[in-house]
């Protein structure tokens, strides 16, 4: 049984289908959408996640705003195709790659904005904080150099984005991770930000940023802080993967959302968040498609489940006493954390519509509908969205979905070459 807020109350059988609420995006690097599937060679015995980023800084290397607009309206249209309707977009290419600002240091920026708004998406802008290549703060290495800023130029930054806000876009801020900024910067940027700024980071994805944080502030990631800051619903924490039992609860208790990113996780060999634990604690979280190797909601969702079936060797882990499905337990998760963690109310009109005469749906019910959705097939069933009343996806495509692929194409062939 479902009771009337659950999610199966957000879930309604409408003229042309099953209307389901939108997903928001919770964690996005735009520019890795167009390396995706390039990693995926051999480059040393021991590849793992830091080999990976080397690769991925070869390409952050190629990016200017032209291509960066061409790739992340690409990223953006499939993401309104696959049901997201607004995305987090953890910015950090700020600058030319050798370090020296853009003639507008915000044009990477307004060229994120300009593809959110070109494609209908909404948007929360997260300008990065980069300043350190370490723990040991030491310098930013030469493939750094672009994601840099100081404090006050960071600051900056932010003010001169917050006027473009709308009811379309919101700008917040984000830590790139304990690694990358010290914690004098970070009191200084929290105390001049805005208070209805949402504040993410990147926090204990591997093992060996837990080792470094320890060796070097004698805490865990998470443990060091949960102790030094107020983290509140405000925060975002990314990933979170390495905690320990106490660790899970202080995220919990505190109120802060964690973005798992299941395919991104998996496709860089970090490992696996504690779903199961941290549902029992009440923890709140959403889903993120970060490198973007997969954009959809249905694969993100369907993989944190499979995840945690594959290490328990038990079924239907993420599920609480009052939701026995796992479809509504996990639709309900991303929705319940999405005000706080994208900083605004978005959403409420948005319309995502899903096909009710595809095979995967035949004979659904309120009941079974989100179950089936998540856990039946691979086709997409997102027939129409509507984002704050605009429609941006008919019949599966989004609006411009040819125009869009065909500068995608030309920018990649570009970036491929150079
Ligand atoms: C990023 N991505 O900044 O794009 C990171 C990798 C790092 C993920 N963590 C780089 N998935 O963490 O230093
Ligand atoms: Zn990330």
């Amino acid at each position: 049984m479902s009771n009337p807020d659950s999610t199966a109350g957000q879930v309604h059988a409408i003229e042309g289908g099953w209307r389901v609420p939108g997903i928001a995006n919770l964690h996005s690097h735009a520019f890795q959408r167009a390396m995706a599937g390039m990693a995926e060679r051999q480059t040393h015995p021991e590849d793992s996640f830091w080999t990976w980023r080397e690769i991925m800084y070869r390409f952050a290397a190629r990016m200017d705003p032209d291509s960066t607009y061409a790739v992340a309206t690409q990223l953006y249209a499939e993401m309104l195709e696959a049901g997201y309707t607004t995305v987090c977009e953890f910015h950090y290419v700020h600058h030319q790659p050798d370090g020296t600002p853009y003639a507008d240091a915000a044009a990477m920026s307004k060229a994120l904005i300009a593809a959110a708004r070109d494609t209908g998406i909404r948007m929360t802008l997260l300008p990065v904080l980069y300043m350190t290549g370490g723990f040991d703060g030491r310098a930013l290495s030469a493939r750094q150099q672009r994601f840099g800023h100081g404090v006050d130029g960071f600051l900056r930054l932010i003010d001169g984005l917050r006027p473009l806000q709308d009811d379309q876009l919101r700008v917040g801020c984000a830590f790139h991770s304990l690694r990358a900024v010290p914690e004098a910067a970070m009191r200084e940027v929290l105390a001049a930000l805005p208070a209805d700024a949402p504040i993410h980071i990147h926090i204990a994805e591997q093992v060996g940023e837990v080792q470094d944080c320890l060796a070097v502030r004698n805490a865990r990631p998470v443990e060091w802080l949960l102790r030094e800051f107020q983290v509140d619903r405000r925060w975002t924490l990314v990933h979170a993967t390495h905690l320990t039992q106490e660790e899970t609860h202080g995220i919990a208790a505190s109120g802060a959302t964690v973005a798992i990113c299941p395919t991104t996780e998996a496709n860089l060999g970090d490992g696996l968040f504690p779903l199961r634990e941290y549902l029992q604690a009440g923890g709140r979280w959403g889903i993120g498609s970060d490198s973007h190797v997969s954009v959809s909601p249905v694969e993100e969702l369907r993989w944190l489940e499979y995840g945690q079936r594959l290490v328990t060797r038990h079924r239907n882990i993420a599920v609480t006493a009052d939701s026995p499905s796992v479809g509504e337990t996990l639709l309900q998760g991303v929705l319940e954390s999405a005000t706080d963690a994208i900083g605004f109310p978005g959403g409420k009109d948005d319309l995502v519509l899903l096909d009710a005469d595809a095979p995967a749906l035949v004979g659904a019910t309120r009941n079974d509908l989100v179950d089936r959705w998540l856990f039946a097939g691979n086709r997409s069933l997102v027939k129409q969205v509507r984002v704050a009343g605009r429609e941006v996806v008919t019949d599966g495509q989004h609006v411009e979905r040819e125009a869009i692929a065909r500068r995608y194409g030309e920018t990649l062939r570009q970036l491929l070459r150079d």
